[in-house]
């Protein structure tokens, strides 16, 4: 099929012809899409089948469960990882048809929010490129997260449609259905072995599993990633029947639905519980169809636990190997911990997961009660540790104040926790899971993020991959360590002009998908300033567009104010339920429309709000980028995984000691990066003793006082929208340090300029340290080090 240019197209045109009874010339892109998408599915089936087969001899596999998978856009990847991507392109080209435009038909999957997800997706291409057995377990969300409208500034969120028109990447497995229960009660057996336990009167919900295929960089491994629809069977009209039917398929229907009240909290459980059982149940049954012993699992078997999300896997488990395989506790103890691994993810409290015991027990009545037994177990081994500490017990108790807790939960049942970047792992350490790590400390350990270089160099940005391709060879491309040749070229000015001929290319690319978007016409010659992710208080957007503000005002009011021509370009949904992180984009649009339209300020600062930020715009806009905004307040960002993608693509990043970026300065050095603000342990002092006045900075400093008047007196909007942001500045003493980091902000964001204008040469050096030193943030590297030390595959 994929052998030369004529059968290439001879099938390519009869397939269409035949699929859709219309002529080639008549065909449309989105036809013409799928019928090559298709092909390619096929073409990946044989090695789908092999790596299957060769799989069952495998010693040990990894499962990766994940509420979020954030796959994008699956046919250029696809094409990348066989190594047809080039060919294709060019017997497309000779039949008129551009593969680009192809591939922007296809929709985003995107079955997550943000970073957690994306690092699933990452994570899976870095498994099947280096030939790991690591499949993917998750949820067949009807709708992905939301599409987001800007209507008037204002974000509006409207139901995302990834299915709408079939999706050619699954293949659905009726056959491998499996049923979950739910509600009912649990009936106790007495026999002479003991006590033993069934869940009766469950209402059973359907599992399908859909596959999709993991292609590894060369083809030669394609792994799977299984998504779970919750379906019914039944067809009646009976209003009974039809109520059933829809709380049970409520299931798979979206990512994240509201949780503020009861109703939504039982559906979040549910989907929770959804996962895990269908996915364990799957694990186990091939498991043993390989000829698997379940006293034995943990060694052919790891699982992990992406987040909290997944945890009620550990009391799942539990329940099958003693109730339907009847091993005893210890047995099925020692199983089930030495099988799970869990990562955190954040530190925040309120993303931290605790259940209502009234909304859990009812809903799940038998992983209840082996929760209560774990309970009793774990605080147990406590008391014997610290005998009398009832605190500290109740503190670290799994069930306590009415609540299950689940991190606790997966601490006690995993056999290792890992926090996203060295910084996040020590501040799990040392203070929020301090009592664990002291009672526990083997189990604790690092695991940096990383990310698929795969997609976001070879895919996002092809310009930058041939520069490197001629300059340091093909080997980065399975070895991203292999960037650090480039170190070699930053004293060559031939080599520095070629790269900054590819900055501008992805520049003008970005420079004219703004305009067909947003009707804005920016300055490719202008520094492009991007900050693009999930809309949160600590990620603080607020403080960029503050800075954009009083840049504003120094313009106008400082006759002898300059600055090298700016483009500050904002990518983020927020929830939908996160009222103050929504009045955050309406500022970002409101301060859009003042500076883009002022004459004062048209064309030397400009302003640029992207809609629907997801994984594909992320690949136009990521390698445009000169300057890489990672500023969130220090100790918040667990990792952060855009810092790293903006890195290899050349970006220079203006950050704070948070997350991973104090690893990335270590790659740097201190010269290729802008290192601001509060250091971690500043900030937790501060949130520890207080002693932090915002009001202080708004009567000392003119221009934030100038600048946060601005929020009230009606220069940007006359109905009062900002006064929440300025309430929470002042009144409400600026949880997130937003004033107290201004200035160090606004000195390090003119340092940049500087350099960028009066040093054209420097910047460039810069940017290839940049992407000389980013190899280390390559997902395979992260993988390798799950893999060896924990997953032991
Ligand atoms: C979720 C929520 C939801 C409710 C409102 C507050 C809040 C705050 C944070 C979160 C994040 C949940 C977990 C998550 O997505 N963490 C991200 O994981 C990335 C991959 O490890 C990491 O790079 C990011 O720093 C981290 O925020």
């Amino acid at each position: 099929m994929f052998s030369d240019q004529k059968s290439f197209q001879e099938t390519f045109k009869k397939r269409l012809e035949q699929s859709y009874s219309i002529s080639f010339d008549d065909s449309t892109r989105a036809q013409q899409f799928v019928t090559l998408s298709q092909m390619v599915r096929e073409h990946i089936s044989s090695e789908w089948i092999e790596t299957n087969e060769r799989q069952r001899q495998e010693k040990k596999q990894t499962y990766y469960l994940s509420i979020e998978f954030l796959l994008g856009r699956l046919l250029g990847q696809n094409l990348i990882n066989l190594g047809l991507y080039e060919t294709i392109q060019s017997w497309l080209d000779d039949i008129d048809i551009p593969l680009e435009e192809l591939e922007d038909i296809e929709p985003d999957a995107g079955l997550g929010n943000g970073g957690l997800g994306r690092l699933a997706a990452c994570f899976l291409d870095s498994l099947a490129s280096m030939g790991l057995p690591g499949h993917g377990c998750g949820i067949r969300y009807k709708h992905g997260l939301f599409e987001q409208k800007m209507v008037n500034g204002f974000q509006m969120e409207l139901p995302e449609n990834w299915l709408r028109y079939g999706y050619v990447w699954e293949v659905r497995k009726s056959d491998l259905t499996v049923e979950v229960p739910f509600w009912g009660s649990v009936d106790v057996v007495e026999r002479e072995d003991g006590v033993k336990f069934r869940h009766v009167d469950a209402e059973y919900v359907k599992a399908v599993p859909y596959d999709m295929p993991v292609v590894g960089y060369g083809g030669k491994t394609v792994n799977t990633l299984r998504l779970w629809s919750a379906e019914t069977s039944s067809f009646s009209l009976n209003q009974d029947v039809l109520k059933y039917k829809k709380d049970t398929e409520a299931i798979s229907e979206f990512l994240y639905p509201d949780d503020s009240n009861d109703e939504g909290k039982i559906l979040r459980l549910k989907q929770q519980y959804f996962l895990v059982s269908a996915s364990i149940r799957s694990i186990i049954q091939r498991h043993l169809s390989n000829g698997g012993e379940l006293r034995s699992l943990h060694e052919r078997i790891a699982i992990h636990i992406n987040d909290t999300h997944p945890v009620l896997a550990i009391p799942e488990l539990m329940r099958v190997l003693m109730d339907d395989y009847q091993l005893s506790w210890d047995d099925a103890w020692h199983v089930t911990e030495n099988t799970f691994a869990y990562t955190n993810h954040t530190t925040l409290s309120e993303a931290l997961e605790r259940w209502p015991i009234r909304i859990f027990r009812p809903l799940l009545p038998r992983i209840y009660m082996i929760i209560q037994e774990i309970n009793e177990r774990f605080c147990k081994s406590l008391w014997d540790q610290y005998p009398g500490d009832w605190d500290r017990i109740e503190r670290m108790a799994i069930i306590a104040k009415d609540e299950v807790r689940m991190a606790h939960l997966a601490i006690a049942g995993s056999h290792s926790v890992n926090g996203v970047a060295r910084l996040h792992t020590e501040i799990l350490k040392n203070r929020e899971m301090n009592e664990f790590y002291q009672f526990q400390p083997a189990k604790f350990n690092n695991k940096t993020n990383g990310i698929t270089h795969r997609r976001w160099l070879l895919k996002a940005n092809p310009e930058l991959t041939s520069l490197l391709s001629e300059t340091i060879g093909e080997g980065f491309k399975t070895d991203a360590t292999e960037l650090s040749k480039l170190a070699l070229y930053v004293e060559d000015p031939a080599f520095l002009e070629k790269l900054s001929r590819v900055k501008r290319k992805r520049k003008d690319i970005l420079t004219k998908l703004i305009y067909e978007r947003n009707g804005i016409k920016v300055d490719p010659t202008s520094i492009f300033d991007v900050q693009v992710k999930r809309l949160h208080a600590y990620k603080r957007q607020l403080l960029n567009v503050l800075h954009i503000l009083a840049l504003y005002n120094k313009v106008k009011h400082e006759p002898s104010f300059h600055m090298p021509p700016r483009t500050f370009i904002f990518g983020a949904k927020a929830s939908p339920g996160y009222f103050y992180a929504k009045r955050i984009i309406k500022l970002i649009d409101s301060v859009a429309e003042l500076v883009n339209n002022d004459p004062e300020t048209k064309g030397l600062i400009t302003v640029v709000f992207m809609e629907n930020y997801r994984v594909s715009l992320a690949e136009y806009i990521i390698p445009a980028a000169d300057i890489s905004e990672q500023i969130s307040t220090a100790s918040k960002e667990a990792s952060g995984t855009g810092n790293m993608k903006f890195m290899m693509n050349g970006a220079v990043t203006v950050g704070t000691l948070d997350g991973a970026n104090v690893e990335i300065l270590e790659q740097t050095g201190p010269d290729n990066i802008f290192i601001f603000g509060l250091k971690a342990e500043e900030v937790m002092a501060f949130d520890r003793d207080g002693g932090y006045r915002s009001m202080d900075y708004y009567h000392h400093d003119p221009l934030i006082r100038r600048t946060l008047d601005q929020l009230v007196d009606g220069t940007l909007d006359d109905k009062g929208l900002f006064g929440v942001i300025y309430e929470s500045l002042l009144s409400e003493n600026d949880q997130y340090f937003v004033l107290k980091d201004f200035e160090a902000y606004r000195s390090a964001q003119e340092a940049a300029g500087r350099i960028y204008e009066k040093n054209p040469q420097q910047w460039r050096k810069m940017m290839v340290k940049n992407i000389s030193g980013s190899g280390i943030f390559s997902s395979d590297r992260t993988i390798k080090e799950y893999a060896s030390e924990i997953w032991k595959i």
